[in-house]
């Protein structure tokens, strides 16, 4: 009897032992699914170039993307069309704007319109998929896009001092996107903005200090005369700074614009790159008491209502 009764108590002893073992590994299990599973994509730039992932999963992803370098950089997700690659990139694209480019620098306005009309026909089936607004240096940008499978470009064409496109200079990146999807929900918004070509920016809520969610609702989109379309940026700026030198940075087509230096007095915080019309993105963002402005990357933006100021008292 007491031999019986020793065995049973071993039994339960190694029987939870064994359910103890289970739970740990279950513990173990959720532990390892990976950051790209989570959807948490992590992007680096020390000077010129995004250190990141080859391949990530579909579905919703958070770009969190890290400025170490010491200009103002955006990260653009460019979904391309089938069987296109960088190396398409690298032999068709990257010349008719690096010529068009030179050309605008020496103020041949004609022959630079010339230029970028060496463009292949391919290239108007680029379909913009969001990424982050601009970033200022050591500062991270954080923005939730839902990526679609397939093959795309991720890039910066930001300008050096001397006028030479980013993308020329290695921030061009060809990135997959797996059929497989991430287990991200996309974010509950503190804050709504729509943006248009009819209405610009339009807020829906007010904007107080502290850690905002910020969504930004596509309602069109369409091809301004800088040959894309519309963005966002949050921008901080500084009591002396003038509103309409930012303005006028925000021009790549100047051939100031979208060059570094960037102008005084602002500061880059992100926001939500290029998203065709009808569709949705999220970017976070910290806010502290100061001057804002959210504004597009397109020819006078204020002219055109994609310019919306406000301040956190
Ligand atoms: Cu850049």
């Amino acid at each position: 009897m007491r031999f019986y009764l020793l065995l049973l108590t071993l039994i339960l002893i190694l029987s939870c032992k064994s359910k103890e073992k289970q739970n740990d590994s279950e513990k173990n299990l959720e532990v390892e699914i990976s950051p790209l599973k989570k959807g948490e994509v992590s992007v680096l730039t020390q000077s010129m170039e995004f250190i990141t992932a080859d391949t990530l999963m579909s579905g919703w992803n958070t770009l969190i993307y890290e400025n170490k370098s010491t200009e103002v950089h955006f990260l653009l997700m460019d979904l391309y069309p089938v069987g296109k690659t960088i190396a398409d990139t690298k032999s068709d694209v990257l010349p008719p704007f690096d010529e068009g480019m030179k050309l605008i620098m020496e103020g041949d306005m004609e022959n630079a319109v010339a230029a970028f009309g060496k463009l292949p026909e391919w290239f108007q089936k680029i379909q913009f998929k969001g990424g982050t607004g601009l970033i200022s240096p050591k500062h991270t940008a954080k923005s939730t896009v839902y990526l679609e499978p397939g093959t795309y470009i991720m890039e910066c064409y930001v300008k050096m001092f001397n006028g030479e496109w980013h993308t020329s200079h290695g921030m061009l990146k060809e990135i997959i996107v797996a059929n497989d999807s991430t287990t991200l929900e996309p974010p509950t918004p503190t804050i709504s903005l729509d943006i248009s070509s009819t209405d610009g920016i339009v807020l829906k809520d007010s904007v107080t200090a502290g850690k905002q969610i910020i969504e930004t609702n596509f309602l069109d989109q369409k091809v301004y005369e800088h040959f894309i379309g519309h963005d966002v940026n949050l921008v901080r700026y500084e009591n002396n700074a003038s509103l309409d030198s930012l303005i006028h940075w925000m021009n790549w087509m100047n051939p100031s614009g979208l060059r570094s230096p960037a102008p005084e007095g602002f500061t880059f915080l992100g926001g939500m790159n290029n998203l065709p019309g009808g569709n949705h993105g999220f970017f976070e963002v910290d806010l502290v008491p100061g001057n804002y402005v959210l504004i597009s990357e397109v020819p006078v933006a204020d002219e055109k209502k994609l310019l919306y100021k406000f301040s956190i008292k």
